[in-house]
């Protein structure tokens, strides 16, 4: 079976793109009523000529947030978007795609009154051609369904109920709340009937030398040449070859290296790929971002370019005031501006593949990323899950595998692997993913204790979340440091592999001082990291701890619960991205940490 590339897209001499951002129209099935779009065929009516409700919606962003009433917010079930657009006459010929980056969380989408494509799961891209459904130099209608609903074998998976008042309720375990809508560009885009449709490249070093395997699916005619060229910042060419499937060796190469790990950090070539006709006219062409590093690992030690690293960063969420769950740049930059300043290098896109221009930021600023399928809390194993499953981490790496600062995946986040069923599901999920990429390891991140769960025998990394302090010995900070080395030391000793505190932290409210330290103010969130950090420092002398990720970069939305003021406030942030005063003694330790390495 032939997988489709999902490379992003980007304008070229060969390739034009329309953004279909925008304010959208917008309506809502009434919850006891979820099928009435379908059932009336609502993709093939003009919002703006019924008798609908129809509001403005903007893309990308969740929608749960931008209304007034609870309504919208904690909505159930299908809602409906539709715009128009304008497809050039110049386009005809061309091959025409839609692209959606991410719809959280199911999609079906119609052109024209056909339809188009499904998706059934959130944060990862798709896409569908459509050159023979659109109108050249004409008006086009789009619309598309997005189902928010979780089942028992959906990724992430949650429950249905009905209210004794009749409203349908969406309950789930995991601790944020389940943003919901288009939350990521939509884009028009032209291929060539004969174009590049994917690419695959892994690096290598040797000595200062660096070595580029690649390799490019070509679809349409086979009568096309190909001339690959790797360009350096410059603009020169550096290597080249006339090969599909070839190795581009590179002498003295700049190799790709973490923040400050190097004084030039996240350098990236550029991958130009061109495909040429008999006469050498051009026929297609696609660049590709490429950083020259190699990932190693053994029983106690992550390298990068044969040096060892030391992860200093965040557990993070997408997540902010309004947009929920949206793509905004501004938030995104004002986020890697704080990254830089507090001298982290490294973090976990928790719980949930993170948007691509965020990725590629990543990819530039040097900044180490652990990459985790949407699957958070995973239990009651079946098949169907499994398959939902592996198919989110095949889509993930599909998106994600060339990116340098991607440098290990994450099957999952607390799975429920105390269950003797998780077992051989995460044998399998592992394997899915060696099966896909062996140039990364692999990570479960676990709540568990290492003696009493089942998925540590198959993983390259421990990823371990503890809340000693906090959800266990709320106050009794004296026992932190402790437990922490009791829990990581035994990951290590009894599978012998590297291990990562990915998450910890305590629930703080920013402004509320109390001394001596007490639950939720910020003296507390201090004394209670100020214990992990003896235990870090302890255990990093022993050699095999090689990370810690706090709980959270920032504060972040939750469902309602007693336990959530206005939601999860671990952040050493605040949603607005200001700084409690965690952020400061962080700072102090992350740039301490980077000198010293
Ligand atoms: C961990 C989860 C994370 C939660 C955190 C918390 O992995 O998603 O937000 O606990 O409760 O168990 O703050």
């Amino acid at each position: 079976v032939h997988s489709s590339g999902i490379l992003y897209p980007r304008a070229s001499e060969t390739r034009d793109l329309i953004s279909l951002d925008g304010l959208w129209n917008f309506a809502v099935t009434n919850t006891t009523d979820p099928m009435r779009g379908h059932l009336d065929n609502w993709f093939r009516v003009n919002f703006n000529t019924i008798d609908l409700d129809v509001q403005k919606m903007p893309v990308p962003s969740s929608y749960n947030d931008v209304g007034t009433d609870t309504s919208l917010r904690d909505h159930v079930g299908p809602v409906w978007y539709q715009r128009s657009f304008f497809v050039p006459k110049g386009w005809s010929g061309q091959k025409v795609w839609i692209r959606f980056s991410s719809v959280c969380r199911a999609a079906e989408v119609w052109i024209n009154d056909e339809w188009v494509v499904s998706h059934d799961i959130g944060h990862l891209p798709f896409q569908a051609e459509i050159s023979k459904i659109v109108n050249f130099g004409a008006e086009n209608t789009i619309t598309v369904t997005v189902d928010n609903t979780l089942t028992a074998t959906t990724i992430p998976q949650g429950s249905i109920s009905e209210l004794i008042s009749g409203r349908v309720k969406q309950s789930y375990t995991f601790d944020f709340f389940n943003y919901a809508g288009i939350d990521r560009p939509v884009v028009l885009y032209t291929t060539p009937a004969t174009y590049i449709d994917d690419i695959t490249v892994t690096t290598d070093i040797d000595g200062t030398n660096g070595f580029i395997n690649y390799s490019v699916v070509v679809e349409g005619s086979d009568k096309v040449t190909t001339k690959v060229s790797l360009l350096d910042k410059t603009g020169k060419e550096v290597a080249s070859d006339t090969v599909l499937t070839g190795i581009l060796f590179v002498q003295n190469a700049t190799f790709w290296w973490p923040y400050l790990m190097d004084p030039n950090p996240g350098y990236l070539y550029s991958l130009q790929v061109q495909l040429l006709d008999a006469s050498s006219n051009l026929v297609d062409k696609y660049t590709l971002p490429v950083g020259i590093r190699v990932i190693s690992w053994n029983s106690t030690s992550v390298t990068i370019n044969k040096k060892p690293i030391y992860l200093r960063g965040f557990g993070r969420h997408e997540d902010s005031d309004l947009r929920g769950k949206g793509l905004d740049l501004p938030l995104i930059i004002r986020d890697y501006n704080l990254i830089k300043w507090i001298g982290a290098n490294a973090y976990r896109t928790s719980h949930y593949p993170y948007a691509e221009e965020i990725m590629d930021l990543a990819d530039e600023f040097g900044i180490m990323i652990i990459d985790e399928s949407p699957a958070v809390n995973t239990e009651n194993f079946s098949n169907e899950l499994l398959e939902n499953h592996k198919k989110s981490l095949t889509e993930l790496i599909q998106r994600d595998k060339n990116r340098p600062s991607v440098i290990i995946w994450s099957a999952a986040n607390e799975p429920r692997t105390q269950y003797n069923a998780s077992e051989a599901y995460y044998k399998e999920v592992v394997a899915h993913i060696k099966s896909l990429d062996t140039t990364r390891p692999v990570t479960v991140v676990n709540n568990q204790l290492p003696d009493s769960e089942y998925s540590g025998k198959f993983i390259d990394i421990a990823s371990c979340n503890v809340y000693y302090g906090w959800y266990s010995n709320t106050g009794d900070i004296d026992v932190v440091t402790a437990k922490v080395k009791e829990v990581a030391t035994r990951w290590n000793k009894l599978h012998n592999i590297p291990v990562i505190m990915t998450e910890y932290g305590a629930d703080t409210q920013e402004g509320l001082h109390l001394l001596p330290a007490y639950s939720w103010s910020e003296e507390y969130q201090n004394t209670l990291l100020s214990q992990y950090f003896q235990a870090f420092d302890q255990m990093r002398e022993e050699g095999f701890f090689i990370g810690e990720m706090i709980w959270n970069f920032a504060d972040f939305k939750t469902a309602q619960t007693y336990t959530r003021v206005g939601g999860n406030k671990k952040g050493i942030f605040t949603r607005n991205r200001q700084p409690k005063a965690s952020a400061h003694l962080l700072r102090k330790r992350y740039w301490a940490l980077a000198q010293n390495l």
